[in-house]
């Protein structure tokens, strides 16, 4: 966000020759667990003649009925994760173990909700939130998850039913012990066997192959606060009274109509995402079922995802957008113990003409909403049409990356919403990425 991130950015590109490079010192590990897989090599990806599965095709009773061998003093579980003493070794295992920022000074704070809303949502399997325990004390030491998910990709009008694959988590001390690619291959397994062959997935890092990059896109919302947590800088020749003004934001929303979304409003906001979504390359399709639990939660009003509707004068509904909120907790700060965070996640408009500034106002009203559950910075990607209100709405871009993949699938490569080589924000165009993951 800041001046020096941009020139740590420049040294790093300079230093690489332009090039993402991995840093990784497992690079060669890496490489010999993803060589094995389906999924697109390096120098394959940028002559890509046809779309299409890469394995040859097979039937569920020719996938193994047993799990994959585990190292002698451990073995595989299922996290039930509608018993709470189970959901809370979940939030343990992950609360310490997953992913962290580079200073390690932020973690994410999960609630029961979230990873009820996560994990659950129709059509969820048991079998599918896989963990692995220490057998001697029953530990949880590892887990990842698979949720189905329907895809379809636009240029080629193929939907494919798959999986997304997130939460995978590997106790810190039992890193570089080679026990990610065997919890890929038994959750793989365990997906097959539902004759299921693809899946979706997203991470920071760089594996064969991206078939998009994102960047991360910051909007503070209380700057003050994410100045003392370090996560804000104060600009050269800037104020910190200058920076509020900068970021204020009206109290009330603009948009006349906008309301919550209502479980009455599923079938025709569903129908105004699909349609609207054709603009992408790579998109979710919902059923009804799946849209209601997506846009609303489990029941009654729920704290963890947050949607909003535009009706009109005629009682039609014109736009819609939705965020879903999980914290950070900060670590070792004197003055503030989390930070609030919304996740941009779908929105759709059926605007035409005045597209760019129907889109401004509806994020706009999306930023103002949110105030009112303690969001400190609002998130998002260059996905989507993000590029079209991103600058105008105040958001800055962040040092992360996110690389959007699909498991034995090749596809054409997509616009992310960044230029390949300066990293920045392409202004006012579609990216190819329709698909939001959590
Ligand atoms: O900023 C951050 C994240 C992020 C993002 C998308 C866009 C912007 C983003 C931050 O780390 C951050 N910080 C340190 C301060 C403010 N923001 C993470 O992430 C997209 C993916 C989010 N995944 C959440 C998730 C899902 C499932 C399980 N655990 C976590």
């Amino acid at each position: 966000m800041s001046d020096k991130k941009s020139i740590e950015e420049l040294l790093k590109l300079l230093a690489m020759g332009g090039e993402e490079k991995q840093e990784d010192p497992q690079n060669t590990e890496k490489h010999k667990f993803w060589s094995t897989q389906p999924t697109v090599k390096y120098e394959e990806a940028s002559k890509i003649a046809a779309e299409g599965p890469i394995d040859k095709i097979k039937t569920p009773d020719q996938v193994p009925n047993n799990p994959l061998p585990l190292i002698d003093q451990f073995e595989w579980c299922t996290v039930d994760v509608e018993n709470d003493k189970e959901l809370d070794e979940l939030y343990k295992l992950l609360y310490d173990n997953y992913v962290e920022d580079t200073d390690a000074t932020f973690r994410f704070k999960y609630s029961h909700e979230f990873f009820k809303w996560a994990l659950k949502p129709p059509g969820w399997r048991k079998d599918w939130h896989t963990g692995v325990r220490v057998k001697e004390t029953g530990k949880l030491v590892a887990f990842i998850a698979a949720t189905p998910v329907t895809i379809k990709l636009n240029k080629s009008k193929t939907i494919i039913d798959c999986v997304e694959i997130n939460f995978l988590c590997i106790h810190k001390k039992l890193r570089n012990k080679r026990l990610a690619p065997v919890m890929i291959k038994e959750i793989t397994r365990r997906v097959n066997k539902q004759d299921i062959w693809q899946a979706l997935y997203t991470g920071g890092s760089i594996l064969p192959t991206p078939l998009a990059t994102c960047r991360y896109q910051h909007r503070p919302l209380n700057w003050s606060k994410l100045h003392d947590v370090g996560f804000s800088h104060l600009p050269a020749n800037q104020t910190k009274s200058s920076m509020l003004a900068h970021y204020a934001l009206p109290n009330e929303p603009k948009l006349k109509g906008l309301r919550k979304m209502e479980e009455k409003d599923v079938k025709e906001v569903l129908e105004l995402l699909h349609k609207y979504q054709e603009r992408f390359e790579i998109v979710q399709l919902f059923k009804e079922e799946e849209f209601k639990h997506w846009m609303l939660g489990q029941s009654g009003e729920s704290n963890v995802i947050k949607s909003y509707v535009v009706e009109d004068s005629q009682g039609k509904i014109t736009d819609f957008y939705s965020y879903y909120l999980l914290p950070f907790t900060v670590l070792e700060n004197t003055h503030h113990d989390d930070l609030g965070i919304a996740y941009l996640f779908y929105y759709a408009t059926d605007a035409e003409e005045n597209y760019k500034t129907r889109l401004n106002d509806l994020i706009t009203d999306a930023l103002i909403t949110s105030k009112k559950f303690n969001v400190d910075v609002f998130n998002c990607l260059t996905c989507q049409d993000n590029s079209f209100f991103l600058k105008d709405c105040k958001f800055g871009s962040g040092d992360g990356y996110l690389n959007y993949y699909l498991f034995n699938y090749k596809t054409f490569p997509m616009n992310g919403g960044i230029d390949k080589e300066t990293k920045q924000v392409i202004d006012d165009k579609s990216s190819g990425v329709g698909v939001v993951l959590l």
